[in-house]
């Protein structure tokens, strides 16, 4: 089965996302999501000017040696722009096999390790009444894991607290919002925020925070003791993520356990991460590093030493991605947590998919291959809107990470 084109259809139904679809001589298609938020024509261009030419023509079904030939054989490897671009074609090719073998690719990768797949929720709150609150609502929807932000007073725009409802959307229209951070004020403000949704909600459910790379390790260290006595699933990102041995910083210091990966590419980047034990969750993603083909490898050296995933699964993270993420989830011993932000209707019309949620899990559905498509006509009426990731700065206006 040869693949005879290569589409790459970027649409914008609420938010931009970049998909890729393989066609095959057979008729069969499979479809990959590319999505980098706030930089997706850069990906496109990729896709579209230096891998189609290469795809045209070759053996859709050699999925691993493919893999190594556009990763190995550019030369340049790794990175935010190259690694979707790879893990579009990959996650495409998957799709293809499975739909040829007939069976969902869960199967393809072992079979089912898990009935369902566990999901946190995001709740989140301008103060932390707010929060509690919405924790409440993510429970009595059957959440059994929920993430928590509330918003630092006096600062604008704190990650993770939006003005849409249930939805976060971080990337905005036009230039980079800028946002103003303040670590003191952010440290004397959230332990505030567990103690209070442990003394409200109780303990019989996993508590989640993303710290989004913002903490020195020391500064880590110090909010994951502060956080002990709430027990939590996880810290996530409490240091930029790049800088592996800070993450021995933290260990040496707390119990908390500590999740990180949203921005890894590819397992040299979370190697000694995973072998030194430094981490809890690798929180890597199907779009983000590489693809099924170099997640499952990612995850394989993750449990030889203990480290569970964490799957990222922001709402930039396309329904393709998302449906990938179930199968990997569903087939690999050892899955720890799917993030969960249920797309917009506009988005779920444009990518219709057989994976359901339930009771907070999510499902994958017996369709053969990944079980997910885009609606190539649907995806047209959402043309692509340029949108940015916003920028942080501390009170002096120095730029700190966002
Ligand atoms: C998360 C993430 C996201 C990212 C987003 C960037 O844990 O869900 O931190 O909210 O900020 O994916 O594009
Ligand atoms: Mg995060």
């Amino acid at each position: 089965m040869n693949i005879t084109d290569v589409r790459v259809i970027v649409t914008s139904p609420g938010r931009n996302f970049v998909t890729i679809k393989i066609v095959t001589d057979e008729g069969i298609t499979g479809v990959g999501d590319a999505t980098l938020n706030g930089s997706e024509l850069a990906v496109v261009a990729y896709l579209t000017e230096h891998l189609r030419p290469l795809l045209l023509g070759r053996d859709a079904g050699r999925i691993e040696e493919t893999w190594q030939y556009l990763y190995r054989g550019a030369y340049w490897r790794r990175g935010p722009v190259t690694m979707p671009a790879i893990a579009a074609v990959d996650t495409a090719l998957w799709d293809i096999k499975g739909k040829a073998a007939g069976m969902p690719v869960y199967q393809l990768l072992g079979g089912a390790s898990r009935e369902r797949i566990m999901v946190y929720g995001h709740a989140q709150g301008t103060a932390v009444e707010e929060t509690v609150a919405d924790v409440g609502r993510f429970l009595a929807r059957g959440y059994r894991a929920v993430r928590a932000q509330v918003a630092v007073p006096g600062l604008s725009g704190t990650y993770g607290v939006g003005s849409d409802g249930d939805r976060y959307e971080p990337a905005s229209i036009g230039l980079p919002e800028e946002t103003v951070w303040s670590t003191p004020e952010y440290l004397a403000h959230a332990p505030e925020l567990f103690a209070e949704v442990r003394r409200v909600h109780g303990y019989g459910f996993h508590l989640l925070h993303d710290v989004h790379h913002r903490l020195s390790p020391i500064e880590a260290a110090s909010l994951g003791k502060a956080l002990e006595p709430y027990r939590m699933f996880w810290i996530e990102d409490p240091t930029p993520s790049e800088d592996q041995s800070a993450f021995r910083l933290i260990r040496q210091h707390t119990t908390t356990p500590v999740a990180t990966g949203e921005i890894i590419n590819s397992i040299f980047d979370c190697q000694w991460l995973i072998t030194e034990r430094l981490i809890d969750y690798i929180r890597t993603s199907v779009v983000h590093a590489g693809g099924i083909t170099h997640l499952r490898r990612i995850l394989a050296l993750a449990e030889l030493y203990g480290v569970r995933s964490g799957s990222h699964g922001a709402t930039d993270l396309s329904p393709v991605c998302l449906a990938a993420a179930v199968h990997v989830n569903t087939a690999v011993p050892n899955f720890g947590i799917q993030e969960y932000m249920p797309h917009t209707p506009e988005t779920d019309a444009v990518f219709p998919h057989s994976y359901r949620f339930d009771n907070g899990h999510l499902m994958p559905g017996g369709d053969p291959g990944l079980g997910v498509d885009i609606d190539e006509d649907a995806a047209a009426e959402h043309p692509y809107e340029p949108a940015y990731l916003p920028v942080a700065r501390l009170r002096d206006g120095s730029v700190h990470d966002w």
